[in-house]
């Protein structure tokens, strides 16, 4: 009985094995055939199985877009004091060291190399301008190219000499070259340039002399940055230049309610305008604190009493700045400061072209308080105790712009009505 049933089951085991079999075979046949097929995979001729995507693939990750001026902005300015916020935004592009090229009617505007990829352009007539950017590697090899965007600018100049000013390439090639060859904070922010004045504004709290310098507004909110409501609260418009004897300042707060009501060294608790720079950028690079050669410096349009602007020097020396020209505007949304700060209030700078320090310059904001209730600054960070957050001032001599812009103004019409 045992042994049949012992050879039924042998059997049925067999026959089990056998009906399989082809199974069986045909799972080895595959298992080997993927095998070979891997091992032999990258030998293949076929992009479809081999690597040879990665580049597109990798390419494909970047994308550029303009994100100001939209399509067929339209600007409308009163003067070409007024500029063009450029603002592209890209993916990828920072962790790579790319830079970003931007053209404005098809000639290079602005090289960016790190965020934001904003700065402010100024058209130098009434037109349609055509923007586009390119994103270049190390090696300044085009890997992608923005698409074009259309926008108009009409300038309703009152004199020709304001609506001539040109875009001056050079100028821009030269701060590109400086900001290359110098070791600068760039993830701080964007630098601010000063260029030389051949003729020194005349420091009256007026914009009018400020036409050919370069405008900074990008202040971020940077200490007791939640009570910032808007532009309205506070924002500002910096302009700077220089000559051999000062540094020569414009600067245009917008704030909701003036409130300074102290003088001499306590005027950085009210409304004021605070300069740090550190004069000996490349030793100092990575030292957080102020020593020697940095200066802080305070300004205030005037008391609520309406005592005349004034300075202070809170480092390194505690006193008031005797030599600094200063003349203020209150009004009613904000209040101007223009100043002329002479070299030897800062004897560690010894002011020549190209050179680079580190500088932020910050509006401090006091409304209702005793006290200040917020700082914007012009770089991204900024704690007063720590100079590694400064961003970059440098000084560009690029000829006598006054004269260049005069005769050129003579041989331009202007179409602003
Ligand atoms: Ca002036
Ligand atoms: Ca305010
Ligand atoms: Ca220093
Ligand atoms: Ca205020």
């Amino acid at each position: 009985m045992n042994d049949r049933n012992n050879d039924k089951k042998l059997k049925r085991q067999k026959t089990f094995f056998l009906d399989r079999f082809p199974y069986v075979i045909f799972i080895i046949i595959i298992g080997l055939a993927l095998i070979i097929f891997f091992s032999v995979k990258s030998k293949l001729p076929l992009n479809f199985f081999s690597n040879n995507t990665a580049t597109s693939t990798q390419e494909n990750t970047f994308n550029l877009l303009i994100a100001s001026p939209t399509k067929n902005q339209s600007f409308e300015f009163v003067s070409t004091n007024e500029t063009v916020p450029i603002e592209i935004k890209g993916k990828n592009i920072e962790d790579n060291n790319y830079k970003i090229n931007i053209y404005i009617n098809d000639s290079l505007a602005k090289t960016l190399a790190a965020s934001p990829f904003k700065f402010n352009w100024s058209p130098p007539q009434t037109g349609t301008y055509d923007i586009y950017a390119e994103v270049t590697d190390d090696a300044d090899k085009v890997i992608y190219t923005s698409e074009k965007v259309s926008f108009d600018v009409n300038i309703k100049g009152d004199s020709l000499t304001e609506s001539t000013t040109p875009v001056n390439v050079n100028i821009e090639e030269k701060k590109n070259k400086v900001l290359e060859n110098s070791n600068y904070r760039s993830q701080n922010g964007s630098a601010v340039f000063s260029l030389k004045c051949y003729s020194p504004p005349v420091i009256d709290g007026n914009l009018d002399d400020w036409n050919l310098y370069d405008k900074f507004t990008f202040f971020t909110p940077t200490i007791l940055k939640e009570n910032y409501t808007n532009v309205n609260d506070v924002s500002g418009v910096f302009s700077s230049c220089w000559d051999d004897d000062n540094y020569y300042f414009f600067i245009k707060v917008t704030d909701d309610v003036y409130n300074q009501p102290y003088n001499t060294n306590q005027i950085n608790k009210g409304d004021c305008v605070v300069f740090v720079i550190d004069t000996n950028l490349e030793n100092d690079f990575n030292i957080p604190f102020l020593n020697g050669d940095d200066y802080q410096i305070e300004f205030s349009a005037g008391n609520n009493s309406g005592s005349s602007p004034e300075s202070f020097i809170r480092w390194p020396s505690n006193t008031t700045s005797k030599g600094t020209i200063l003349a203020s505007k209150k009004g009613s949304g904000g209040y101007t400061i223009e100043g002329s700060i002479p070299w030897y209030e800062m004897p560690s700078i010894t002011a020549a072209d190209e050179l680079v320090m580190g500088f932020t310059v910050s509006i401090m904001d006091t409304d209702n308080l005793e006290s200040t209730e917020l700082v914007i600054s012009s770089s991204k960070q900024f704690d007063f105790n720590n100079v590694t957050t400064l961003g970059t001032l440098v000084l560009i001599d690029a000829g006598d712009l006054q004269k260049e812009n005069e005769s050129s103004s003579t041989t331009q019409t202007t179409t602003g009505q």
